[in-house]
């Protein structure tokens, strides 16, 4: 039974978490991932939209995924390797050479990150959703304003 570990906030989940996580469990025979806490987010300088209980849930339901636990800090690695008798630390490559000190318990990968889709631009994109609503909203009233001024 080859195990794979790997962590993240996986918020907003979207075709990058889909793909990096499809590739880890190609690697083994069980994947099991540690699920960045609300708290441990901040520490991360992470704001983030789905809160932990939600993002839980959609990773558990991922056909990839065999387990998820919670990650809430940066010092627990080392011991979640033990735990779950990791073969293999895998994560994308933004985190290359991070977490090499943990090469004396089990093997590090970093795999390449899918382009152009991240939880920031989605984000970016919802906002001037928003933004791009209340803008029409204002010229509509603006318009009626108008009319009832002509009244
Ligand atoms: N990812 C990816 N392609 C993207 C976006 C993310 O391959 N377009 C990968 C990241 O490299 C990471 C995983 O998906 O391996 C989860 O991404 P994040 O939720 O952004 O993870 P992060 O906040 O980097 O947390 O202790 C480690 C940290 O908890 C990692």
């Amino acid at each position: 039974m080859k195990t794979i570990i790997t962590y993240g906030t996986f918020d907003l989940f979207h075709v990058g978490h889909v793909r990096l996580l499809r590739r880890l469990k190609k690697l083994g025979d069980r994947l099991v991932v540690g699920l960045s806490t609300d708290e441990f987010n901040k520490v991360k300088g992470k704001e983030v939209i789905i809160p932990y209980a939600d993002r839980y849930e959609i990773l558990m339901a991922c056909q990839y995924v065999d387990d998820v636990f919670p990650e809430d800090n940066w010092q627990q690695k080392r011991d979640d390797i033990i735990r779950e008798k990791a073969d293999i630390f895998a994560i994308g490559d933004d985190w290359a050479g991070k977490f090499d000190d943990l090469e004396d318990i089990v093997n590090v990968l970093y795999l390449p990150r899918t382009q152009n889709v991240s939880t920031t631009e989605l984000k970016t994109v919802l906002r001037k959703i928003d933004q791009d609503k209340i803008d029409e909203v204002k010229n509509v009233a603006s318009h009626l304003t108008e009319l009832v001024s002509k009244l």
